[in-house]
């Protein structure tokens, strides 16, 4: 005898008309019972609509583009046998079912996809579970398969990457985040192409599948329609600015940054500075602030060397370096920049000073050679010229730590008498947490503080 089954969109909550975005089978294919037969996609989700029975698709009513409601029939299903089942038969459903079971269980386990909306949809897998015991009717006869919920309902739709659940099964087995793959497809859907191709490249990067670097695993940022809001231009950033953005974010995620901030007296500093201003014109230089910080950052990586250290890649050991290079961030037009002060120990002020003037007009100019920006041991962000009382610098990676200097401002100072005032200078040094402890960085600044409170020192 031959059964005729139409197979026919289930319960899809209050969805209408959600259009096919995939036809995953063809007329004349012989199908297995739960097989799936198109893709529906709604604005927030996507599903696959399983077939009820196994046979020949006699008969296929829909196509993608099509739009279809709960109960609409997508096609027939054409069985020969009497519908009750073959022992092979029977054993298959109990697979399927123990493996529906399974895969509710998995759902409800996964912390990642725990949103409130999912509430709604385990409520749904558990009476899926207890429906799928009666899957059959008084009179034996199957009955119709329990509705495959919109899966990921509750998050925000934008954030949702459109995949179908395919490709989100496969996604989810190899431990990728769809939010981290670019979709070729149909507004930017994510096929399984997409993913082998993001797995490929993640393998070859040396970085694990699903990671925006060292392990960890960042969704992208929201997409948002600025236009919708007012007017607005887009334009491309820099070149630099592109090439310094993944070195910045991969520095700050991957290391752990702390930061410590102290103020250091630089009263007589100044009056000093202030003093050698002509000498420094004569020598057709400027001598800034930053100038005794560079001494003053040597004479701390010659007390605490661990500052002058930089951690293997593979973060086993620690590269002790016996040279002083000091980096100094440029603003420029263009986008940040950190020239490198080569062996800064050997040089007089005015030499730094010199060094500084040279390196920085190059960098604003755009002809720092790639040279000019390697070899730093530690870098120096100062924003004094511009303003501020603290900021967390990011680590030049693979430096461990980088002094950010905010601007000079005279406060009333307690001397153990009275109030006096005083010219203090702020410093925040961040430092890679995995290889300096904060007593480490609270001894260093201290010693800043020391020397730049009494320059005569950095002479020694
Ligand atoms: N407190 C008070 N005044 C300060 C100061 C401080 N900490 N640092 C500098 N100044 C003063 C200088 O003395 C100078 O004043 P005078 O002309 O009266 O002497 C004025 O501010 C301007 O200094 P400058 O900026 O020209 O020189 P500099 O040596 O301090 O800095 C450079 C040189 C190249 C580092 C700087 O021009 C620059 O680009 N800074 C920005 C760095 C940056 O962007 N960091 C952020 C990185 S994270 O995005």
């Amino acid at each position: 005898m031959t059964t005729r089954t139409e197979i026919r969109v289930p319960d899809i909550g209050d969805f209408e008309k959600v259009p096919i975005i995939e036809v995953l089978v063809a007329e004349g294919d012989t199908i297995e019972r739960e097989q799936s037969l198109v893709t529906l996609e709604s604005d927030k989700a996507t599903m696959e609509v399983p077939s009820t029975a196994a046979g020949k698709l006699v008969e296929l009513k829909v196509s993608e583009g099509d739009e279809v409601s709960e109960g609409d029939v997508i096609g027939v299903v054409e069985a020969e046998g009497n519908g009750s089942g073959s022992d092979e038969d029977r054993d298959s459903e109990k697979k399927q079912k123990s493996e529906e079971k399974k895969a509710a269980e998995e759902q409800q386990e996964s912390p990642k996809e725990d949103t409130p909306g999912k509430g709604r949809e385990r409520e749904k897998a558990s009476k899926r579970e207890s429906g799928a015991a009666a899957s059959k009717d008084a009179d034996g006869k199957d009955l119709p398969p329990p509705p495959v919920p919109f899966t990921e309902m509750g998050r925000d739709p934008s954030s949702i990457p459109h995949a179908s659940p395919t490709v989100r099964k496969l996604g989810r087995e190899l431990g990728v985040d769809l939010a981290n793959v670019q979709g070729s497809g149909d507004r930017g859907r994510i096929t399984a192409d997409d993913l082998k191709q993001h797995v490929k490249q993640r393998m070859e990067s040396g970085a694990p599948p699903g990671t925006a670097g060292g392990g960890l695993d960042i969704a992208g940022p929201p997409k948002v329609d600025f236009a919708k809001f007012g007017e607005v231009e887009e334009k491309p950033l820099s070149r630099i600015q592109k090439i310094s953005g993944p070195n910045l974010h991969r520095n700050w995620v991957t290391i752990p940054h702390v930061t410590q901030f102290d103020e250091a007296d630089i009263t007589e500093m100044e009056a000093f500075r202030k003093a050698s201003k002509a000498e420094a014109e004569e020598a057709g230089t400027k001598m800034t602030p930053l100038v005794f910080l560079i001494k003053a950052v040597v004479a701390g990586l010659k007390r605490f060397p661990k500052f002058n250290t930089s951690l293997t890649p593979d973060g086993e050991s620690l590269v002790w370096k016996k040279y002083f290079h000091i980096g100094v961030a440029v603003d420029t037009p263009n986008g940040l920049m950190v020239p490198v002060i080569r062996d800064a120990d050997s040089r007089s002020l005015l030499e730094l000073a010199q060094d500084l003037t040279e390196l920085s007009g190059k960098a604003r100019d755009g002809k720092l050679s790639r040279e000019e920006m390697q070899g730093g041991c530690i870098s120096i962000s100062s924003l004094g010229g511009i303003g501020g009382t603290a900021f967390t610098p990011i680590i030049n990676a693979p430096e461990v730590a980088i002094l950010g200097v905010s601007k000079a401002e005279t406060k009333p100072v307690w001397n153990g008498e009275e109030f006096a005032p005083r010219l203090m200078l702020p410093l925040s040094l961040s430092y890679d947490h995995r290889v300096i402890d904060g007593a480490d960085a609270a001894r260093f600044t201290q010693y800043l503080c020391h020397v730049l409170g009494d320059v005569r020192r950095l002479m020694l």
